[in-house]
């Protein structure tokens, strides 16, 4: 697809830092980096791919910066077209006038994504992969950078088109036979196919299983802490996140709104939520804290109540806990540096640990049971997750496959055309996942949530 226009675009993040970054990609790069960069020796565009050179950037009468030229020619380079990348120094300055140098000069700012793009579009990179690279920056923790990078080295993509190369086949079995005299269509073609179909049901299910991984793995799994006012749940944040987020005080209802914040528990993110605490209460504001409260408990993958175990157990902890028994939960005995008046074998079914988060008692338990709770284990080996786009489609594939199944058992002539329309549809739903099938406006769609640069 290689096209004339040439991109530009800042690669490194605005903010202070040792070096900044101006990418360009297309034919016109280094015919673009003759005319900004001086160098002693060959022009840039007398270099081979692959080198390096220092020089002098801006136009000769008025250098903006010094700094470092790498080149890369086509098809060896990201994009596989002729990149050039320029590395000055770090703050926004520099790399800003030197972008808006190479834009007066014919280049055109690159779209947000817009190099990965090029790289999908070049055959570089399948459509997941190129996703995997945006998961790996947006990453929020090591399990999910190993996840992405997993996901970029092509595993995924591999059983992907195996399933696809399967449909397709099952397709294409199918439709040979619509070339027979419906008195003599061949048989083994038809249960060839119909075998296929199964087949690649069977694949497609396994790869639905782990969607459920990557989507905790990106989203973040929500644990929400509850409990009456002053049992502890601010503090329990704060210890949580290692410092002072949440305001803690003596005074009961100092916690009005409810706070997010993220911290990583083996390699998973978790956006753990402080919320108001639950009792009666005639102020308005504080009433609104709690319907927050409710519906976060509600959203909750976990839920942590905490207690205050130096007070006799209250009708509305009780409540609460029934109300939302069906919701997986710890429930939290704090205070036990103090004289407790509650204790385990009071919470009957309810899972439930001694803390004292002043003196720090039952934090590691805590964890423990929490990583439990939450299914996270910190051995597991990373693989390559799907994400809610690749889970919508692989669904719609498995589904048009079940309708051509359907449609195959017994194989009647009649169902043949139409078990071939579905396979047809299915072949295409897993082919835009990888990128074998696409449209404009889903690239669109895909490489928006990119940053500019990349
Ligand atoms: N003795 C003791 N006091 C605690 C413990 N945890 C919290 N507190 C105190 O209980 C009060 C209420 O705590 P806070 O976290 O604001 O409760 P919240 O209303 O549930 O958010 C504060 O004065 C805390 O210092 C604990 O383990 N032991
Ligand atoms: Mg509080």
């Amino acid at each position: 697809m290689i096209t004339d226009d040439t991109i530009a675009a800042i690669a490194t993040a605005s903010g202070l830092g040792a070096i900044s970054i101006v990418r360009l990609s297309g034919t016109g790069s280094l015919v673009l980096a003759d005319r900004f960069f001086h160098c002693a020796g060959a022009r840039p565009s007398q270099r081979p791919g692959g080198t390096f050179v220092y020089g002098r950037v801006g136009l000769a009468d008025d250098i903006i910066d010094e700094g470092l030229l790498l080149i890369f020619r086509a098809p060896h380079s990201y994009t596989r077209e002729d990149v050039v990348e320029i590395q000055c120094h770090g703050g926004r300055e520099s790399a800003r006038r030197i972008l808006r140098l190479v834009l007066d000069a014919g280049a055109r700012p690159a779209d947000p994504g817009e190099f990965t793009r090029r790289a999908f579009l070049n055959g570089r990179l399948d459509l997941v992969q190129a996703e995997a690279v945006m998961d790996l920056i947006a990453s929020q923790s090591s399990r999910a950078a190993a996840s992405a990078v997993e996901q970029l080295t092509g595993h995924l993509s591999d059983s992907l088109r195996l399933v696809y190369d399967k449909v397709i086949s099952a397709c294409s079995a199918l439709e040979a036979t619509l070339d027979f005299p419906e008195e003599d269509f061949p048989d083994f073609l038809a249960e060839d196919s119909s075998q296929q179909v199964d087949e690649s049901v069977v694949m497609i299910d396994k790869l639905l299983e782990n969607w459920e991984e990557g989507h905790r793995l990106r989203e973040g799994v929500l644990v929400v802490i509850s409990g009456q006012p002053n049992a502890g749940k601010s503090t329990l944040l704060n210890r949580l996140l290692g410092r002072d987020r949440a305001i803690v005080s003596p005074t009961p209802g100092t916690t009005r709104d409810a706070i997010e914040e993220t911290f990583v528990l083996n390699g998973i993110p978790i956006r753990l939520v402080d919320t108001a605490g639950l009792r009666e209460s005639g102020c308005l504001v504080e009433q609104e804290g709690m319907a927050r409260a409710k519906a976060y408990i509600k959203k909750a993958d976990l839920r942590l109540h905490v207690i205050d175990a130096t007070q006799p157990l209250s009708k509305s902890d009780l409540d609460s806990l029934a109300e939302t028994s069906e919701k997986p939960t710890l429930v939290l005995l704090n205070k036990t540096d103090l004289a407790s008046v509650v204790s385990s074998s009071d919470m009957m079914t309810y899972d439930s640990i001694p803390i004292s988060l002043i003196s720090s008692v039952g934090l590691d338990h805590l964890l423990e049971k929490l990583a439990a709770k939450l299914d996270v284990n910190p051995n597991a080996a990373p693989h390559a997750t799907l994400s809610e786009r690749h889970r919508l489609l692989l669904d719609s594939s498995r589904h048009a496959l079940l309708a051509a199944q359907q449609l195959l058992r017994p194989i009647r002539p009649e169902g043949l055309v139409p078990a071939a329309s579905h396979l047809r549809d299915a072949a295409e739903f897993v082919g835009k996942i990888i990128g074998r099938v696409y449209y404009d406006d889903m690239l669109n769609q895909i490489f928006s949530r990119f940053c500019i640069g990349k």
